[in-house]
């Protein structure tokens, strides 16, 4: 044990003393490969090794590798980052190659992995790779099974990717500030014969969430609950990407979720089976139909459907607040009570003082002045108007006539005459009345029945 561990971390050691000492020296370790933009990037088709039907990350990206006497060599960068969370908005975050969250790592079942982490980070971190059957000392816990990787060094991880599978990565030292700051990528390990668990579109995000006050720049990392950034992959609604699906695709959506809550996710227009966890895929037998999936805490749930009905579908968080960005939770609700002489008496005071919510909380419309920094609670617009969304949300574009593999952006949905609901404009009936109320002091639901007294 102790002599493995000394030749990993002195191997690693030597490393990166050759990078930084020559070139020649750095063809020791892979080039770390860099992200600069916060867009969903086309699928990496495999350059080398067994082939497989590539991923697409929702507003992210797959990492290179070089092939190296058999064995795939990954390199990734801990460090801090600088992540468009959505046009307006950036967050100071910490992640891997230059976004948050890192990029996905694909490889086979049965492929030996090897995967060098350099710490650039201020403080000590590891790699724990979530849903791996590994080596013990390969499965990042630091201090328990290896020492954490000081800021500077560089470690080496290596195993042999056993089971094809939805997995993730994160760190497992001083964890509540790393993943609080964005530390978290995902791992897709492919089947050895591609015709296993095949679609045609498999997309892949995590969620996660910060606590950034309204004006800020970097995640409150104390937050244990009260987080105000709901994220799929650091991206709020509007800066999510939508997910473009070709007409009768079968398609498959594999989410993660690091965050302190648990995410039900919703899709509208399709029904979807739950195919896979993080433990591996669900026997065809054992899955039952779904509009609705809920990811709890540190899980990770694959759903499959046939996309059979053209249209932009909401796919979304169904806690409303999820579905909302960053704002003061404290405020009452005012729905019916006129606040014009309050706004009257305000205005004197504070000129341009905006009367909010007396109708609900529709607040699309508005366009009040935001700190600098700060998105909208909610927003969005949509071929209708506002859609008064944040958050967790995006929308799934089904389309006949795409390309394979096309997965470019085709603009708002064109509905076919006659199917989208309009303003009715006839004679509208008088409502019927309910049934009287019974007098007061009456007695309801007391008579008893034969056959529930045993109840
Ligand atoms: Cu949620």
């Amino acid at each position: 044990m102790t002599s493995r561990r000394n030749f990993i971390t002195g191997a690693a050691g030597a490393m990166v003393g050759a990078s930084l000492v020559s070139k020649a020296g750095a063809a020791a370790i892979p080039e770390a490969p860099v992200q600069s933009s916060p867009a969903t990037q086309p699928p990496l088709h495999p350059p080398s090794g067994r082939p497989y039907n590539p991923v697409v990350t929702l507003n992210g990206w797959s990492l290179p590798w070089r092939m190296k006497d058999g064995v795939k060599e990954f390199h990734l960068v801990a460090e801090p980052v600088v992540r468009e969370i959505a046009p307006g908005m950036k967050a100071n975050l910490w992640g891997y190659n230059g976004q948050s969250p890192g990029p996905t790592i694909e490889v086979v079942e049965g492929d030996r992995v090897r995967i060098f982490v350099t710490n650039k980070l201020p403080e000590a971190t590891t790699i724990h790779w979530h849903g791996q059957i590994l080596p013990s000392g390969m499965d990042g816990v630091a201090g328990l099974v290896q020492p954490a990787i000081a800021p500077g060094k560089t470690f080496v991880y290596e195993f042999v990717a056993r089971y094809a599978g939805t997995f993730m990565y994160h760190p497992h030292s001083d964890e509540m500030t790393q993943m609080a700051m964005g530390m978290m990528g995902f791992w897709v390990t492919h089947p050895k014969d591609p015709r296993r668990h095949a679609v045609d579109r498999d997309f892949v995000f995590l969620l996660n969430a910060y606590d950034i006050e309204p004006g800020n720049y970097t995640p409150n990392v104390n937050t244990m609950l009260d987080f105000n950034l709901w994220t799929i992959n650091s991206r709020a609604f509007p800066g999510t990407d939508p997910m473009v699906v070709r007409k009768d695709d079968k398609v498959r959506i594999r989410m993660g979720n690091l965050t302190m809550t648990n995410h039900p996710f919703h899709i509208h227009g399709h029904r979807f089976e739950v195919t896979g966890t993080d433990g591996g895929w669900i026997p065809p037998a054992a899955r039952w139909p779904e509009v609705t999936v809920d990811i709890g805490v540190g899980q990770m749930r694959a759903i499959e459907f046939v996309a059979d009905n053209p249209g932009d579908w909401a796919f979304h968080c169904h806690k409303s607040h999820h579905t909302m960005n960053a704002m003061s939770h404290a405020m009452p609700n005012l729905i019916g009570v006129d606040q014009g002489g309050v706004a009257k008496k305000i205005n004197d005071l504070v000129p341009g003082y905006m009367v909010m919510g007396d109708k609900g909380g529709s607040m699309g419309g508005m366009r009040m002045a935001l700190p600098e920094n700060t998105l909208p609670m909610m927003a969005g617009r949509g071929p209708f108007g506002d859609i008064e969304m944040g958050g967790m949300f995006t929308v799934i574009k089904v389309r006949e006539g795409l390309a394979r593999g096309d997965y470019r952006d085709p603009g708002w949905y064109r509905h076919p005459a006659g199917t989208v609901a309009r303003e009715w404009t006839g004679p509208v009936p008088d409502p019927v009345g309910a049934p009287a109320a019974p007098a007061s002091g009456a007695v309801i639901g007391t008579a008893k029945r034969g056959g529930h007294e045993g109840h």
